[in-house]
């Protein structure tokens, strides 16, 4: 399904075995040192989704090599295989000639738990317009894809479920986006995760 120019929904790209495997991996990977970590915004905010970042770490509003918001420790690296996810999963959603030419080399990894949530923003602190490759596990969430222009309607919601992919790309590479709620207890029960977790994989355009 493609919601808006560029945005492609790809319901169970991901099957139970590499939804597994992924899980297991954002697992070890949120382990410190440089592990989950609480995001603060610079208004005193506080995003209730908890992140783990592979690659450069995001913090608001830019990129670091540490983790400068939380441990200081040198972020975990974004692995090859990672890159190659990336690259299959545009292919499929938006076709080879969609595939960027510079690597994937940004995970950003979000943990929702409870009542977490995600308030509608932009992705504009990447120096690239290759397409966002979006992975959701567990809990099913209704996910809100807008306009380019505000934060408010036209959107679309959408239910993001366990092994969904979401390709940004094109115009809708920076549409205000969010996540209203996450549906309690609507995970696979064979995956054994207790909420939501969400991987997005970037194209930075930072010097290496
Ligand atoms: C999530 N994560 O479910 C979402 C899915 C984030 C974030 O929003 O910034 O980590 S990724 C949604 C996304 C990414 C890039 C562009 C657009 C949506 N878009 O144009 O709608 O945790
Ligand atoms: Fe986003």
């Amino acid at each position: 399904a493609e919601p808006a120019p560029g945005a492609v929904h790809v319901p169970h790209w991901l099957d139970a075995d590499r939804q597994h495997a992924l899980l297991t991996a954002c697992r070890e990977w949120a382990r410190p040192p440089a592990g989950l970590r609480t995001v603060r915004t610079p208004g005193g905010g506080t995003m209730t989704a908890r992140q783990v970042c592979l690659g450069w770490h995001w913090y608001p509003y830019a990129y670091a090599r540490t983790v400068v918001d939380g441990d200081n420790a040198p972020v975990k690296p974004f692995p090859a295989w990672l890159d190659e996810l990336a690259r299959n999963a545009v292919a499929d959603a938006l076709g080879p000639d969609a595939v960027p030419g510079d690597p994937y080399d940004i995970a950003l990894i979000n943990f929702y738990d409870g009542d977490a949530r995600m308030g509608m923003h932009r992705d504009g602190d990447e120096r690239s317009e290759a397409p966002v490759v979006s992975l959701s596990l567990g809990d099913t969430c209704v996910f809100r894809f807008g306009n380019t222009e505000t934060r408010t309607r036209p959107y679309t919601d959408v239910e993001l479920r366990s092994g969904d992919l979401f390709v940004f790309g094109g115009p809708s590479r920076l549409a205000f986006h969010g996540v209203p709620r996450v549906l309690p207890g609507t995970a696979p029960a064979w995956l054994g995760l207790t909420g939501r977790l969400n991987i997005t994989l970037r194209v930075s355009g930072l010097a290496a």
